[in-house]
Formats: C-alpha cells, structure tokens, sequence
C-alpha cells in the first residue's frame, strides 16, 4: 500500500550565515550542523508557509540571497517499509536532513528530486530540516540574472511511504498513433512483491506484466480523441495493484513532429501563437499557487494565445492547467543565456559539475514533464554562445539526454538573434530571440517624451533578412519560431505620438514583429516576451526600469497593456 505524507503547511524559518563557512557544500557525516538538529531550541525562528519564498515571507527579505534553514516535526501512524521524501522545487541548493540524519543535497532550482528515507523514518514522531541556499557564487544555472533571485521551498513537499507488496517510481508518457489512430501510453515503474499491475484508461484496461521488480510497456488505445488546443481531449488514467490505485491523473494524447517548416500537430500544420511566461506575482513570486497561474492562462487564452514558453520546468498545477485549457507549451531547463568568450576555455559548457547539474536537470525536467500533453518543445537552452567550440559538445549532450527519456517530443533552442552557432544538427525547431525596433533604438535614444508632434515608428525591416539568412544556415528545413520579440513598457505610460517605453509604441512593435513572421513561410510562428512584467535585477535603473521587466502585455500588478490588446488582434487573424 501507498500513503502520502503531506508536508506543505508552516515550517520554522531562520536565516544565517553558512555554517561551514566554506564553499564546499561536502557534508561531513560526522558534523551534524547545529540548525538541523531536533533537540535545538528554536526560540526566535519564524513560522513560515511552505510552499514559498523568503523574498515574500517578510520585507526584510525581499533582495536576501543567503542561506536559510527550514524546520518542521510531522507524525507517522506507522511503520513503512519503504519512504521516499519528495520536492517538487527547491531555489537554488538544498541540503536535507530527517531526524538528525543527513539524507542528501541537491542543485538547480525547478524541478523535481527526492530522497530514499527507508532506513530513516520512524513511526510517531518525524523530523526534517532543509538548509536551503540561494547564494549566485553556488546558483549555477542560471549564471545570469535575468529573472527574480528567488529563495525557499517554492513547491509541493510530500512523503510516499510504501508498506507491503507495492509498486512506485511510476512514469507514463503518452502519445498519437496518427496512422492507427491510438492512444500510445508508455508506462513503466517497479514492484515489490507480487500482484498484478493494470493500467486503464476511459473504460479500456490492460494487465501489465512486471518482471524482476520492474514493468516497462507500451500500450496502444482505441477510439481516442487527440488532444489539440481546439479539442483538449483528456481520459481518466490510473495504474493500480492489486486493486490499489498508485498513479491516477488526466491524460491526453497527441502527436508532434516538424515536416517542411511546419510544426504539425497530430499531422496537421499548427500556427504558434505564443507568449514567454515567467513564474512570478506581487503576492506569491515564484511560488505562484494554482489559481493565480490560472487566471493568467485564461487571460492569455482571450488574447488567442495558444502556447507558451517558459525560461525554466514548471510545477504539475502549471501542466495540468494547460493541459486542460488546450494550451501547447514549450519549456527548457534553465541553461541561460552562458556567453563565454571565444578565447575562454574551462568554460560552464565544459566544466564537469556545471556539465553534471545541466545533464541532471534537464532528466528531471523530462520526468516532471512528460505525463503532460500539452508539453510539445522541450528546449535545450537560452540565448547562450553557441558558437563557443565547447558549446557543441555540450548542447549535443543535452539533446540526447533529452531524446533518450523522451523521443515524443521536439527539441528546440532558443539563440540570441542569428547567433545561432553549429548546434542545428541537435535540434528539430529553432528559436530565433530578438528585439527589433528596441534595443537598437533605447541605445540611441534613452528617454523620449518629448516628440513634439512626431510620431515614432517601430522599424523592424531587419528581421525578414535576418530570419530568411538563418533557415539558409539551418541543417535541416526546420521550422523557425521567434521565440522573444517586443518591447518595454512602462504601465500607464500612453503616448500617442508613440515615444519609446510607451505603452503605444510597444504596441506597433508587437503588430510588426507579428506580421514579419507572417510573411515569411520557414516561420511556424512566436512567443512574445514576456505575458507579465516581472522582476528582473538584470535592467538597470534607467527612470524607467524599476527592477521590473516591463516587456509584459500585463503588468506585475495584472493590468491589461495596450500591447494585449494588439497582440490579441493579430493573433485573431
Ligand atoms: C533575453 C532573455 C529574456 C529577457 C530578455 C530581455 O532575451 O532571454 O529572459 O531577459 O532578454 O528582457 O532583455
């Protein structure tokens, strides 16, 4: 049998100073550090709500990057013979101990890890402690700043704890069989003990054969609607045990390839109307509960929005969401925007614990992600420089290690305007970032109230050249997608004469740069950058930026921009 231990709720929070004073995080087993201790007296640590970030917890935190510890009790009615503790998301590195036991350390900040805590936990009365640390010289990726320096257990924490003949590590990945018209579900996992696995979908089931402590299926279902943003057609999935239930959730098949420049979804051409989503909210930053997300969506989904990408893996309410609401999603592990200089050797794409934490994120990010129809791209990274001779090796890692949990999907990159270096030949979509109509015109002109009845027109008549020189250089006849492209600008600020940073001129450059991609057939379509202003310490204080990225169609504070509306329009046609 199966049970969940949740451990959401309030935890003991306090900040310090590293105790090891080192930055080696090697845990000496002998030294159990003072604040993971049970026996301490926490007098003066702070009651906390996990999921969170310390950034929201009180103002004094709100720019802290350090090294805080987590601290709570929590009781179990009985012995187990096997426990695994879970976290959906810890930023950055997080360093567990339970009942005054060290039980592992982990790094990056978004996706999924978990603990063996068999030999452990105990019946009645449990303690766990978390140090978790958010400090840029141990962050990794990113190794820049472009989005909020979040800290804390910012997603679900839990215990499966296992008594009995059972079966854990289940993971299910669905896909279209266009031809046959089928469902396609693999499934696999492990057993112990003996019974029979049955893994059912609508009304259909199927016994499942385990082998050696393990099953590994693929299985094929009849009359299936294929999940599409028009049609987001989901079946009730569950795998049982002897009569158990271990794993249920919605599902949906579908089937995504690229032929001749297009993205076809289940074997029909499908136009990306996208926007660039980062997790983050007045209320709850990067921690954004299930809700807020979903009114973003549906606010996303009224401008005709049908895909979005997102910098880093997102949490299984932001999958579920779109899964639901027909949403494809493009999301990559956080490898982002790494320049390295030519001449620079040792570089994050070669040294072995960068390499090791991007190879270990990206397979957690697969994991989290594959149950979910609507993940269509699994991108392979941001903006980095690709030309660098030690970026090869590395991106072609990271796509195969993509392509071996998860051939079901496409491989994107996303590149810094035509910077587009030699990783083609790893990759099924290019992405193509660029800022037309911005960067180039804020480097001339930094303020510009003051038109004087002049009125400023976003020139974007690069970006056709530049795309058609890119799909020439391209290894295959990929489909491009311009997967960042906009402007800022400030809430409120409107200009009829269309001075820079305002809410107009950003307007006219969404139309253009939309209506460039129109025009051009190697390209499948976009992702505006970004849906909602952000936080965002890369920008610097100009009287303008305020430590918000202001390319959202909305602001922080979810007020409608005047490029909402023209975003809307054209994705209408
Ligand atoms: C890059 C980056 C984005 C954002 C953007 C900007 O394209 O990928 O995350 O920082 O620049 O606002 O300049």
């Amino acid at each position: 049998m199966k049970k969940i231990i949740d451990l959401n709720g309030t935890w003991k929070f306090a900040p310090t100073h590293d105790q090891k004073q080192t930055n080696d995080h090697d845990v000496i087993a002998s030294k159990l550090p003072l604040y993971s201790n049970s026996n301490l007296v926490r007098t003066g640590w702070e009651n906390v709500k996990v999921p969170g970030v310390w950034q929201k917890y009180a103002e004094k935190y709100s720019v802290y990057e350090g090294v805080c510890w987590f601290y709570r009790e929590f009781e179990t009615d009985d012995v187990y013979e096997k426990a695994f503790l879970i976290f959906k998301g810890v930023n950055y590195r997080a360093e567990v101990y339970v009942n005054n036991q060290f039980v592992g350390a982990h790094e990056s900040a978004y996706t999924e890890f978990s603990f063996d805590i068999s030999k452990y936990l105990q019946k009645g009365t449990n303690s766990i402690a978390v140090q978790v640390d958010n400090r840029p010289l141990v962050v990794k990726w990113p190794n820049d700043w472009g989005y909020g320096v979040y800290g804390g257990i910012h997603r679900d924490v839990f215990v499966e704890a296992y008594k009995d003949d059972c079966i854990y590590d289940i993971e299910v990945t669905p896909d279209y069989d266009i031809e046959n018209k089928k469902g396609i579900l693999s499934v696999c996992g492990k057993t112990d003990g003996n019974g029979n696995v049955v893994v059912r979908v609508g009304d259909t089931a199927f016994a499942v054969k385990a082998l050696n402590g393990a099953f590994d299926e693929r299985l094929a279902f009849e009359n299936i609607t294929p999940w599409s943003p028009e049609n987001p057609a989901l079946y009730d999935m569950s795998v049982s045990f002897n009569e158990e239930i271990y794993k249920e959730c919605k599902i949906g098949f579908r089937n995504v390839k690229c032929a001749d420049r297009k993205i076809l979804l289940n074997g029909t051409s499908v136009e990306i109307k996208g926007a660039c989503y980062l997790c983050d909210s007045p209320n709850t930053g990067l921690s954004m509960n299930k809700e807020e997300m979903k009114k973003d969506l549906l606010c996303m989904k009224e401008a005709n929005v049908n895909s979005v990408r997102t910098h880093y893996p997102m949490s299984d309410s932001f999958y579920e969401l779109c899964d639901e609401l027909g949403i494809m999603v493009w999301i990559e592990p956080n490898i982002y925007c790494s320049k390295p200089k030519e001449n620079e050797t040792n570089t994050v794409f070669k040294r072995q614990d960068f390499v090791d934490v991007a190879v270990s994120m990206t397979e957690e990010m697969v994991k989290g992600a594959r149950p979910f129809a609507s993940v269509i791209i699994y991108g392979i990274g941001n903006e980095c420089n690709t030309d660098h001779a030690e970026a090869i090796p590395f991106f072609e890692k990271i796509s195969k290690t993509v392509r071996q949990a998860d051939g079901t999907r496409l491989v994107g990159y996303a590149s810094f305007y035509d910077c587009i270096g030699k990783i083609s030949h790893t990759i099924d979509v290019m992405g193509i970032n660029s800022y037309f109509a911005w960067y180039d015109v804020i480097n001339t002109f930094t303020i510009d109230d003051e038109r004087n009845g002049i009125m400023r027109v976003a020139e974007v008549s690069g970006l056709g050249n530049m795309i058609e020189n890119v799909a020439e250089k391209l290894d295959s006849d990929m489909p491009i997608l311009l997967t960042e492209f906009g402007a800022d600008s400030v809430p409120g600020y409107i200009s009829p004469e269309c001075a820079l940073w305002s809410e107009n001129y950003h307007a006219q450059v969404i139309e253009k740069v939309i209506a460039v991609g129109k025009e051009l057939s190697c390209v499948a379509g976009g992702y505006v950058f970004a849906f909602t202003d952000y936080l965002d310490p890369s920008k610097p204080m100009n009287g303008r930026w305020n430590g918000q990225n202001l390319k959202g169609m909305i602001s922080y504070e979810r007020e409608k921009k005047l490029p909402y509306y023209a975003l809307k329009k054209a994705y209408a046609k």
